[in-house]
């Protein structure tokens, strides 16, 4: 069994579609081992996107993630974090295959609605970052 970290974004929260975005996931076999909403502040944005501080895009993600309340999650599965991302679909919405979270409630490449760990080492980074041993029991 894998675990991975996941968001859904403002934007998805605000919609109201964090619902049916954790429906999906149980349907697709996901485990869910750690869940809250929070509220960022542009400062916890930036230290979880840390690995983009030097892209373009950096200040634009970070304002949107701290622009309204999102929910983290830790889900386990077999192979959780790349079957996390094929559920959620390519990064911009215009290009997510159908069925994908991102094709179904993202609104544009920056508000794409959910976030997934890319590897072992950032999923053990972004789970440590937001959730403790103790919350993940
Ligand atoms: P994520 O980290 O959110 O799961 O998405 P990802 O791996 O598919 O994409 P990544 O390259 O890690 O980029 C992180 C997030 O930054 C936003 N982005 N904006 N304006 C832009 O050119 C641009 N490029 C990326 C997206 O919201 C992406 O999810
Ligand atoms: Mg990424």
């Amino acid at each position: 069994m894998e675990r991975t970290f996941g968001i859904i974004k403002p934007n998805a929260f605000a919609d109201g579609n964090s619902g049916k975005i954790i429906s999906r996931i149980y349907e697709e076999g996901f485990k869910i081992v750690g869940l809250k909403k929070l509220y960022l502040s542009k400062v916890e944005a930036e230290g979880f996107y840390y690995v983009h501080k030097d892209r373009p895009f950096f200040d634009e993600l970070t304002e949107f993630m701290s622009s309204g309340p999102c929910v983290v999650m830790v889900l386990e599965a077999e192979n959780a974090i790349q079957k996390w991302r094929d559920l959620m679909g390519a990064t911009n919405p215009a290009e997510a295959a159908e069925g994908t979270l991102r094709k179904e409630f993202g609104a544009s490449l920056g508000e794409n609605a959910t976030h997934g760990s890319d590897a072992p080492e950032t999923a053990a980074f972004e789970i440590g970052y937001f959730f403790s041993g103790l919350e993940l029991l």
